[in-house]
């Protein structure tokens, strides 16, 4: 197929995404618990929105000529990887699906992608589409499946050549291993965070806190890059602490499919169990529980929105991902002590910064050793932007231009000149 027909056949995949949004974000809404709203007014139009940026792609991946020494002609032909095997997780199954697919896709690949086992819907069903645009049958495979029988056969399969993964640390240090064993497939990886969010003593408290909030409770907690130390300076910081517990109370929490709904269920009972045990451990480790610290109601996997105080750099609320509603803040004094103190974490995904300081901004962006920095924003996902970890934060980008090479094999093609003076 010529590069301008799969280019064709993404953009009418978008339409299609756009006709039945609506549908499409009751089903993630359903399979996941995340806000109506948020999937029929963020989640799914991101997507859309990312499909169009690959469909731009897909015909303007070419090689290069080079300069060797001899006489030589020397080009590279960007050829598809063959084969992706694609493991995505559950917090944004329809997200995840398009930065796999997306890139995949653009650069001519056949995919076989396994969904989350708790959320297999708006996968299955977009597939749908996508073939309705004209895929061709074969191209895109989808699998619903557990991670240890499906994910880890496509892990080791001697006929998959490529595999990007999203999930935990754990799990993606096993399917690296799996890669490594079969066929030395390359892996991309993007996993846990520890994200710090940095408030400096010359920030706007009011923002700072808002923002800090919807850094870290957005989708239920349940994001990798959630902002979940909140470091603020000690200038700030009772104001700050008022502030972000006032915001906490306020959350409307409930029936995702309700109206004005901001926070709905955690995905399931392991992860409910795993976050009310991270709430009763900053408890019993000495952090200041402000509010929330338990479910909410008795029935359904709501928590509480919870903000703890007076978090210590060693407990292991702010040391391990939590994944759910629950907000550390620490003090710190000065910025080498708050830099220190950020990069001395296993994690390196994402960072916020809040000053309108040139100098204090540009300090942090360098000295800090994460994929992402966030100056007086959060959770920006342009198509455009890539994203990806340092550290056990993962390998490789995703979204923007640079996720095109890990689809792409570079061939490199040497002709020996008849005449080297042409
Ligand atoms: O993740 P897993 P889980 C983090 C978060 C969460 C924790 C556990 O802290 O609390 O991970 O969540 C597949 N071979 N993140 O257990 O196991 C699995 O079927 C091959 C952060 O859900 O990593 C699913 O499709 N595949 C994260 C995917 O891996 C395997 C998002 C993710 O599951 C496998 C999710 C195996 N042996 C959780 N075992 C992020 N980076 O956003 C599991 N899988």
């Amino acid at each position: 197929m010529t590069a301008y027909e799969r280019s064709k056949i993404i953009l009418r995949f978008a339409d299609l995404l756009e006709r039945h949004n609506d549908e499409i974000a009751a089903l993630e809404t359903w399979d996941n618990g995340k806000p109506f709203e948020q999937s029929a007014q963020t989640e799914v139009p991101m997507t859309t929105r990312l499909f169009r940026y690959y469909a731009g792609w897909a015909d303007k991946i070419q090689g290069l000529t080079a300069p060797a020494d001899g006489p030589y002609h020397v080009q590279t032909l960007h050829e598809p990887i063959g084969v992706a095997g694609q493991i995505i997780p559950w917090n944004f199954p329809l997200l995840m699906f398009a930065w796999k697919v997306g890139p995949a896709l653009a650069c001519g690949n056949t995919i076989v992608l396994k969904t989350a086992e708790q959320t297999p819907l708006s996968a299955l069903y977009v597939s749908k589409l996508l073939h309705e645009a004209g895929l061709p049958p074969g191209v895109l495979n989808i699998v619903s499946g557990y991670g240890p029988t499906a994910g880890a056969a496509l892990a080791s399969h001697m006929e998959v050549d490529k595999l990007a993964f999203t999930g935990s640390t754990t799990t993606g240090k096993i399917v690296l291993q799996l890669a490594a064993k079969s066929n030395l497939k390359p892996v991309t990886l993007e996993l846990g965070g520890k994200s710090p969010f940095i408030v400096c003593e010359d920030a706007d408290v009011d923002k700072a806190a808002e923002l800090a909030h919807y850094a870290l409770f957005f989708n239920q907690g349940q994001c990798c890059c959630a902002g979940s130390r909140t470091f603020v300076h000690e200038s700030v910081y009772d104001q700050f602490v008022e502030k972000a517990n006032a915001l906490a109370m306020k959350r409307v929490v409930g029936d995702p499919f309700k109206g004005g709904i901001q926070q709905g269920p955690q995905i399931d009972s392991e992860q409910f169990e795993k976050i009310l045990k991270y709430i009763r451990s900053g408890v019993d480790g000495g952090a200041k529980l402000e509010t929330g610290g338990e479910r909410l109601g008795s029935k359904g996997y709501y928590i509480k929105p919870t903000v703890f105080t007076d978090v210590k750099d060693d407990m292991l609320i702010a040391k391990d991902e939590i994944f759910g509603p629950v907000q550390s803040i620490l003090k710190y004094k000065d910025l080498d002590e708050v830099i220190q103190r950020s990069n001395a974490s296993q994690y390196g995904l994402a960072a916020g910064v809040f000053t309108h300081n040139l100098d204090t901004a540009n300090t942090l962006m360098r000295a800090l050793r994460v994929g992402t920095v966030w100056i007086n924003c959060f959770d920006v996902f342009d198509a455009a932007i890539p994203f990806g970890g340092y550290k056990q934060s993962g390998q490789g980008r995703e979204k923007s231009f640079y996720s095109l090479s890990n689809y792409l094999q570079v061939k490199a093609v040497v002709t020996a000149l008849k005449n080297p003076a042409w």
